[in-house]
């Protein structure tokens, strides 16, 4: 198993570092690839921090600036750069607890096609969340799962690992936020082999988050427009 992680950054300085570090310490011989993505808005401190990373593990970590824009287009720059079995999505804000990804290395060895964490699973999976979005996102949750007959109880968080042909066959077509949410409804459409890991979500304490609240109702077109589509429409045209 070879893993490429994929960290989108922005204004995270040292908790880019504390998810490389993590990352590494726990997970050195699976990672094979670590891509960091920034952006034209990307600050000069995370992105001299990022270079830095990328000095001191050279050869395993690249800085790549993203072609397309938004959150969505740096991941899916980085699924055509990804070179592993493996495709890990996170964030570099430490909302997505990096010792969670072991598990999600342990479980995506059992052969899942998608391991996701959960935040609805753990005691207190929405530490410093917005209480009114937690709801919220309680209801989105509960629509989409009836839309897709599954059990699965976190659609929309960013954080999970694929086996490399889920990223690299599908026709992905979200470039914000959304995109997380079509990276799990695309391939559950497809019949992929879905598992859920609990994980904690801890709001982040150093720069800011980039998802405009009203944005969160582009989430319904996604999920209505992929439940509906042709499955062959689903896939890219080459593959
Ligand atoms: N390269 C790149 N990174 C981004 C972009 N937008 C967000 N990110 C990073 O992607 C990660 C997740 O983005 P956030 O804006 O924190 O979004 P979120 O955590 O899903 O949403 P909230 O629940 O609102 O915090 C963070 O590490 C951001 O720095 C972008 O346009 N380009
Ligand atoms: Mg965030």
């Amino acid at each position: 198993m070879t893993v490429t992680a994929i960290l989108p950054v922005t204004d995270e300085t040292t908790s880019l570092r504390k998810t490389v570090e993590i990352l590494l310490a726990e997970n050195r011989r699976e990672i094979s690839e670590i891509l960091i993505v920034r952006c034209q808005r990307t600050t000069p401190a995370a992105w001299a921090v990022a270079e830095e990373l990328g000095r001191e593990h050279a050869g395993l970590i690249q800085v790549r600036l993203q072609q397309r824009p938004f959150l969505g287009g740096a991941m899916r720059d980085a699924f055509e750069w990804a070179s592993g079995s493996h495709v890990l999505m996170m964030a570099s804000d430490l909302e997505t607890d990096p010792a969670t990804v072991k598990e999600l290395i342990a479980k995506a060895k059992d052969g899942y096609d998608i391991v996701t964490a959960t935040r609805w699973k753990s005691e207190n999976g929405f530490r410093g969340y917005n209480p009114l979005k937690r709801f919220l996102n309680g209801i989105f949750q509960t629509i989409f799962r009836v839309l897709y007959g599954t059990t699965l109880s976190d659609l929309t968080y960013g954080f999970r690992i694929f086996k490399r042909e889920w990223v690299k066959t599908i026709a992905w077509e979200e470039l914000r936020h959304p995109f997380l949410l079509e990276t799990m409804l695309k391939p559950l459409r497809l019949g992929a082999r879905v598992i859920e890991i609990p994980s904690t979500w801890r709001a982040r304490t150093e720069g800011e988050s980039h998802n405009s609240f009203w944005g969160n109702f582009v989430y319904f077109r996604v999920a209505f427009k992929t439940r509906f589509s042709n499955k062959r429409r689903l896939l890219k045209t080459n593959s």
